[in-house]
């Protein structure tokens, strides 16, 4: 954490990146990131990278300005586990030092500087700390980035990942003069469409004796509902609010066919499956790959396995 700071200072040029397919602790990390050092530095050339999910225009926007980028810069890593999950790997990968700041397990430890807590609620909450610990001036953007990244991640301040100064923190950002509460109806804001799928998911949710819980959203469901896989990420929590479920998984089919499997549980661990199938995330919160119908089933056994031999 001490040397985030002093390499910062050795650049003139920094690049900041993120996870594809963006939740708001990454853009909120990522641009609350890009504000602060924009507020600290404003000599030097700062940039956020990577595409612009509509579903989270309201938070911050990327630069493309990629042609300015000179030979010569710092590449920061925001809440990205794994480089295969990078958006803008290829500009990463020519950067002349690398920083990894992230919540997830280090299971792919990239980065010349690696600043990794996994017990963290979010990487906005790290960058928050950072910024206060070394007193750098955070301006209302950056508040209200960070402030929708902790948010976002901790679901509210409902999940376990949830500190007690997870909440100092917060209380400290929502001193600076943003509307919060305008940020929290956007962040719950749902798409009619959107809110229709969830009611197809809780129609169709399979659960099991002890608690696992599928549903899956084919292309021609996605299609129905005319609804896209970024949008499915608002209601991949939908699940957790039946008492009777405790592990749950989403399998959302890709145009390709595959199925990007997202896996949320109450209290017993499901990261393990999903780096079996080729994802990985948090204990209670990641994503697999199922590339086969057969797949798809290995991992629905792997759910209600797991919750036979935990409870
Ligand atoms: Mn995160």
């Amino acid at each position: 954490m001490n040397e985030i700071l002093e390499k910062i200072k050795q650049y003139e040029t920094i690049v900041i990146f993120r996870h594809m397919k963006p939740d708001p602790d990454a853009l909120g990390s990522q641009g609350g990131l890009r504000a602060i050092l924009r507020e600290n530095f404003p000599e030097k050339k700062v940039y956020a990278v990577g595409f612009d999910e509509p579903t989270l225009s309201y938070l911050v926007k990327m630069d493309t300005a990629r042609e300015d980028v000179p030979s010569e810069f710092l590449g920061i890593a925001c809440d990205t586990a794994n480089t295969p999950r990078m958006d803008g790997f290829e500009l990463f990968q020519q950067a002349t030092e690398t920083l990894k700041i992230d919540h997830h397990p280090n299971n792919d430890a990239y980065g010349d500087v690696q600043w990794v807590e996994p017990a963290r609620s979010s990487t906005s909450e790290m960058i928050c700390d950072w910024a206060f610990q070394e007193k750098l001036r955070v301006s209302t953007t950056a508040a209200r980035l960070l402030y929708a990244g902790i948010v976002g991640d901790t679901g509210r301040f409902l999940f376990p990942s949830t500190s007690a100064k997870t909440l100092a923190l917060a209380a400290e950002l929502a001193t600076y003069d943003f509307d919060r509460a305008e940020l929290g109806r956007e962040m719950n804001a749902m798409e009619l469409k959107v809110a229709r799928l969830q009611g197809f998911i809780y129609e169709s949710l399979e659960i099991s004796a002890k608690g696992a819980a599928r549903v899956f959203l084919t292309q021609e469901i996605m299609t129905r509902f005319q609804v896209t896989d970024a949008e499915t990420s608002m209601i991949v929590s939908a699940p957790g609010v039946i008492r009777e479920v405790k592990s749950w998984a989403i399998f959302v089919e890709q145009n390709d066919g595959h199925f990007r499997v997202r896996m949320r549980s109450k209290t017993v661990p499901i990261e393990p499956i999903a780096r079996r199938h080729d994802g990985g995330g948090h204990a209670l919160a990641s994503g697999a790959n199922a590339y086969s119908m057969e797949e798809a089933e290995e991992i629905w056994e792997e759910l209600k396995a797991n919750l036979e031999n935990n409870s």
